[in-house]
Parts: C-alpha cells; structure tokens; sequence
C-alpha cells in the first residue's frame, strides 16, 4: 500500500498484515501529528493508511463511528482519541518512555493537555471571524494561555522541555498546535496578528529544543502549505492530495 494514496467512500479496506501496526491519518490533522511524532519519536514500525474526512470509507466509519483521524490498529485491537493513542503506544513500547514516573507529574501532564482545548478555542475563533474586535479578542486569548504554559513550563525549571531534558508526551501533545499559530498572522493576512515568541521565552526556548528533536524534524511540517490546505477545507473544498509526492 503507498502511504501517498487516500481511501475515501467507495474504496476497498486495505487488508492488515498481521502484528503490522496502522495509523489512520490524515496529513494535515493535528490531531493525527500528535500520534505520527510519538510514533517516530519512539520509533514504532506503523503503515499509514490516509483518510479523506470530507468523504469517508463506509469501513473506516466502522472501525471508529466518530469518523475521526487518528485511530491506531493492530491485529484485532483498535485505539481512537490522540491522547489515548498516545498513551497506549508509550505502554505498549516502552523505550523512550514518554509518561513521567512521577504521579503527581503525570496528572499535571494531563491537564496541561486538557487546557489545549482553551488555545483551540481562541485560535479557532481568531481564525474563523472576520470582526477586527472579535479576532483582537481571540488573539489575547491565545496570549493568555500561551502564559499559562510559560508560567508552567517556568515553574518545572528543568526544561527544555515540559518533560525535563527529554520530551514527554505533553510535548508532543501541545506541539501540533503551538505549531501553527502563526496561522493567524497568515490567514488573516495581517503581520500584526503574529504572536511574539519572545513574550514567551521560556516557550521560545522549548520551541527550538523541539524542532531540534528527529520526530519533528522528519515531519516536515510546512505552514505554508498547512495554510493553503486550510484555506480550502474552510470553503468545504479540502484538497487532500495537495503536495502529495513533495
Ligand atoms: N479528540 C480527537 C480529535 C480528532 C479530530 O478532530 N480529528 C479531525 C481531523 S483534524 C477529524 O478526524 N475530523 C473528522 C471530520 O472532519 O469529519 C483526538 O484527539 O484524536
């Protein structure tokens, strides 16, 4: 199976191969990052099985009926829900753990990945309003959380990283969203939009220790291009194929 090819309604499933383990992705989901980074940050032999969201496969819907990517399968066990996905993988594969030992950290870890819904939020409604106020408004939401993490991360005082010297899973949790933030500035066409890293130093520096990690760096994440699939996805016309091969 090329992993380049996209499954939509009307596709036959892709036979497992047993003990393979499978991700079902889309490329352009943060969502699927988060699981994909974990998956090579550990270096998990996986296949990737890409799916067109806009116009799923009746089997895909079957094996997750919330029909979102991602969803891990291997043999007759089916994970859906990155935070879970994510999770499972550093049990099941242990090496390079990613969940702290620690308890207490490990439930900080936790909300700190539950608050990323509050910068979706205000990203999401930065993004999608075509009211200055509303966006301005929008914009100071994702400063306000964005120094919630600063304090956070500050206040470890062992960084880089949330995980210390090395990642751990919030890392990678909050990466594909910290990631694309300057969407704002982008979509919106308006410099001014652009949040100053150097507001957040001590995220500015976990920023460069992440992009400096493998996984991140064979992702090859693009803005550009993320921008230019989101430009067609908010006018219902996602094109999934863009920048196949590239
Ligand atoms: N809570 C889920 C969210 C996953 C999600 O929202 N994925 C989106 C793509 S980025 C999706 O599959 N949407 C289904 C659709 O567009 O129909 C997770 O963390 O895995």
């Amino acid at each position: 199976m090329s992993q380049k090819t996209y499954y939509s309604q009307g596709s036959s499933f892709p036979a497992t191969k047993p003990g393979v383990l499978r991700i079902y992705s889309m490329r352009f989901c943060p969502y699927a990052q988060r699981t994909r980074l974990v998956l090579n940050h550990k270096n998990i032999p996986h296949e990737i099985v890409n799916i067109k969201l806009k116009n799923k496969p009746d089997w895909f819907l079957a094996l997750n009926p919330l029909g979102q990517v991602p969803v891990l399968q291997i043999d007759d066990k089916i994970v859906p829900e990155s935070t879970a996905d994510c999770d499972w993988l550093d049990d099941v594969y242990p090496e390079n753990r990613l969940q702290s030992a620690d308890p207490y950290r490990r439930a900080w870890d936790r909300v700190l990945t539950e608050y990323i819904s509050k910068v979706s939020a205000s990203f999401r409604g930065a993004l999608l309003s075509n009211d200055p106020s509303e966006i301005q408004t929008n914009i100071e939401g994702v400063k306000k959380h964005l120094q919630f993490y600063e304090d956070k991360l500050k206040a470890r005082g062992d960084g880089p990283f949330f995980g210390g010297s090395k990642p751990c899973i919030f890392d990678f949790m909050f990466w594909p969203t910290f990631v694309r933030l300057p969407f704002i500035a982008i979509i919106k066409e308006n410099p001014a939009a652009n949040i100053d890293e150097n507001e957040f130093p001590t995220l500015e520096t976990w920023a460069k220790a992440m992009k400096e990690l493998p996984a991140i760096k064979d992702d090859g994440f693009d803005i550009e291009r993320q921008a230019k699939f989101f430009r067609g996805h908010v006018k219902g016309a996602p094109d999934y194929d863009m920048f196949l091969g590239k």
